[in-house]
């Protein structure tokens, strides 16, 4: 009941420099209120609190899911000491990167309707009504526009369309990941008595689809918006799921077609090893112990064995191939390496940020971690790595290198 006359206790007044916080600012003058800012402006009963709090809540789960995967994905290349990644099951990272991507461009849909939903309160009058209500209103710049750029630069990078970002992608991505998960607690925090309302209220309590804009019911919106979101969803999934390759709109690759039946990631020439991968006098070299170098044909009469295992690109798309080569454990031994040690894989590629990798248990000893010279039963296409690349289960596709010109212990 409200009014009545039951009692309402005012909220006791802060204090100190709290108050000033607080201390109502003088509201512009009502000529300025035109626009936009009329009272009134903006009709449309789509936009309730019922229909921002479920999309908040979807593109809430979208983001967690895109920081979980993401936030893993940045542990599994940059390990610090407590971190430990399994080398089985051997599509694991290929499930969590595929996720990552497919629930940020799922999430794009989802995020406009809700900023659709509630960018009317960019217009909110007065303006500002205390200093507090302005913190909360500029806090508000920081949540929309990380999440902006998360899925932006997101977007630009599996569009390998890495010009148009003058900063590292990864870095940045990485730490506005931070704040945008951080925008997004604070930002439900602040609204949690808003959401209890969203969730209470009836789907019935909405008004009748005749008096809506359009006739457009808030149903039918929030049922458009998902299924917007399941379709980019559905299309984008082709670049992993072989099964949806044949629908692949926003997947970058697909996973069909390329070399050797696999897409290549970089060349042999924009690595620069045109020449050096195919010199016959080009030894590898195993840096230990027992120091020696072993040419082509030295590798190719070792013990072969053949794997079937993904390249998973950090970028998304993966795909699935049978390798052949010398199982890594059994160059360790010949290095005369214990069984927990580390070592570098590094390439004939000179400069490059994915020219070497470090190989650590479990994958240094895993049964299925080959140096493989074969692809698809016929030797490496030279942009697949020629003579030797790595290929280890479980592991991103930066990790994979090709052109392996030497094993280093650490
Ligand atoms: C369309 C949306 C998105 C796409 C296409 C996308 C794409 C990517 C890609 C390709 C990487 C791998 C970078 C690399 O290892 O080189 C990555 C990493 C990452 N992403 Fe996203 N992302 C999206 C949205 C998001 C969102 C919404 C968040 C979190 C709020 C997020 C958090 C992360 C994190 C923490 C990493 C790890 C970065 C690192 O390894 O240092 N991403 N993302
Ligand atoms: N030397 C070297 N190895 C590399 C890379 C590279 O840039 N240089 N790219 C890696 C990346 S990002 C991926 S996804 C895989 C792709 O392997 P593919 O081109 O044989 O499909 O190779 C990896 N190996
Ligand atoms: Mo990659």
């Amino acid at each position: 009941m409200v009014g009545g006359g039951a009692l309402v206790r005012k909220p006791a007044s802060p204090v100190g420099p709290l108050a000033l916080l607080h201390r109502p600012v003088p509201e512009p003058p009502s000529s300025l209120r035109r626009g936009p800012l009329r009272e009134g402006a903006w009709r449309s009963p789509l936009r309730s609190e019922r229909t921002a709090t479920l999309l908040g809540m979807w593109v809430g789960v979208a983001f967690a899911v895109c920081f979980a995967t993401g936030l893993l994905s940045h542990l599994i290349q940059n390990p610090p000491s407590w971190f430990g990644w399994p080398s089985r099951p051997v599509n694991l990272y290929r499930v969590t990167q595929g996720l990552h991507v497919i629930s940020g461009f799922a999430a794009i849909p989802l995020l406009l309707a809700k900023l659709w939903t509630v960018y009317p309160k960019l217009f909110e009058w007065p303006p500002v009504r205390s200093l507090l209500h302005a913190i909360g209103r500029l806090s508000l710049l920081v949540l929309v526009g990380s999440a902006i750029f998360q899925l932006v630069t997101g977007v630009l990078n599996v569009a390998r369309w890495y010009v148009v970002m003058p900063f590292f992608f990864t870095t940045a991505h990485y730490w506005t990941a931070w704040i945008a998960i951080g925008a997004i607690l604070v930002h439900v925090g602040s609204k949690l008595a808003i959401i209890r309302i969203g969730l209470s209220e009836p789907a019935a309590a909405e008004p009748p689809a005749a008096a809506v804009a359009g006739g457009l019911t808030r149903r039918s919106f929030l049922t458009a918006v998902a299924a917007t979101s399941g379709v980019v969803a559905l299309t984008t999934a082709g670049q992993t799921v072989p099964a949806l390759s044949g629908i692949t709109v926003f997947g970058q690759r697909d996973p069909r077609l390329g070399l050797q039946g696999l897409p290549v990631n970089k060349s042999a020439a924009s690595a620069g090893v045109l020449e050096t991968a195919v010199d016959p006098t080009h030894r590898i070299t195993l840096d230990g112990p027992r120091p020696q170098q072993l040419s082509l044909a030295v590798l190719r009469s070792l013990p072969q064995h053949t794997v079937r295992l993904p390249i998973t690109c950090v970028e998304g798309w993966s795909a699935t191939a049978d390798w052949t080569g010398i199982r890594m454990a059994d160059l360790l031994d010949m290095m005369g390496l214990p069984e927990d040690a580390e070592v570098t894989v590094e390439s004939l590629q000179e400069s490059g940020l994915y020219r070497a990798s470090v190989l650590a248990p479990p994958h240094s000893r895993d049964p299925l971690t080959l140096l493989a010279l074969r692809l698809n039963g016929a030797d490496l296409h030279i942009d697949h790595g020629y003579p030797a690349r790595l290929i280890a289960p479980n592991r991103p596709g930066v990790l994979q290198t090709k052109w392996v010109s030497r094993v280093r212990a650490l």
